[in-house]
């Protein structure tokens, strides 16, 4: 798809990118100070870890001309703040279900991130197997001496979500897309143990969570063992 693309826009998309590389490093220093003020006080973060990334530019121009976004016209920049929401991506991973609905409640709460989508492959996994919650924020950067407000996307997932999606993902590139059938058959199946090990851990959280019992101590547990 590149050909698509005049030489001149390519330089240009790499100082188009540079406020989205802003955003994504200041958001990722953001997320994990979620964990690192959990850790601190002392406190069960939701948070396990927090990557992040810019979209590379094979799979922005891929989308790009999906939404026939014609880089032969000045208005390709807005287009793409406006229309690619995912340009900037961050990705928290979580141990448990209800962590990923905490961080979901913690990002909503938040005055330097604004929500404006939820997509929810949670409670409406899509039909690959594929779980997160995604929000579309918008998030402020000062870049230079100019003030930009930019289209984010914050991936919230589990360990196991993450474990799956990563193993789906590589399989799609492998295959060009085009997994074999019987592949996406035991890929749809690892969704759903997945999903059963990442219910059965939930219950397990709640065990995490609350203090152990005073009057039990710890050799009367292993006798009961
Ligand atoms: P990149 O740049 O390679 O990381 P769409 O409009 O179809 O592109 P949709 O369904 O609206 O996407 O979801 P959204 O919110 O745009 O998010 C797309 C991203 O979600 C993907 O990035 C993946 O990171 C993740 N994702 C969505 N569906 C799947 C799936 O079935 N399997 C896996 N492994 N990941 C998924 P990209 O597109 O890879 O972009």
């Amino acid at each position: 798809s590149k050909n698509t693309v005049p030489k001149k826009v390519l330089n240009q998309l790499i100082t188009f990118m540079a406020p989205y590389e802003q955003a994504v490093d200041e958001l990722k220093l953001k997320l994990k100070g979620i964990k690192y003020g959990f850790q601190k006080s002392g406190r069960y973060s939701p948070i396990e870890f927090v990557v992040g990334r810019v979209k590379k530019l094979d799979s922005l121009l891929k989308k790009a001309v999906e939404k026939e976004i014609d880089f032969t016209q000045d208005t390709w920049a807005e287009r793409l703040d406006k229309e690619i929401t995912d340009i900037a991506g961050l990705r928290v991973v979580c141990r448990y279900i209800d962590d990923v609905l905490e961080v979901k409640q913690l990002l909503l709460e938040r005055e330097d991130i604004t929500v404006h989508d939820i997509k929810d492959y949670l409670s409406s996994p899509k039909d690959s197997g594929y779980r997160s919650i995604h929000m579309i924020c918008s998030y402020t950067v000062y870049h230079g001496s100019v003030k930009r407000t930019l289209f984010c996307e914050i991936q919230i997932r589990t360990l196991g979500m993450n474990f799956w999606a990563t193993n789906e993902h590589e399989l799609r590139y492998k295959y060009a897309g085009n997994i074999p059938q019987d592949v996406l058959q035991q890929l749809n199946e690892a969704s759903t143990i997945t999903n059963q090990l990442d219910v059965l851990m939930n219950s397990l959280r709640q065990e995490i969570l609350t203090p152990a019992p005073l009057d039990n101590s710890l050799e009367e547990r292993l006798e009961e063992i």
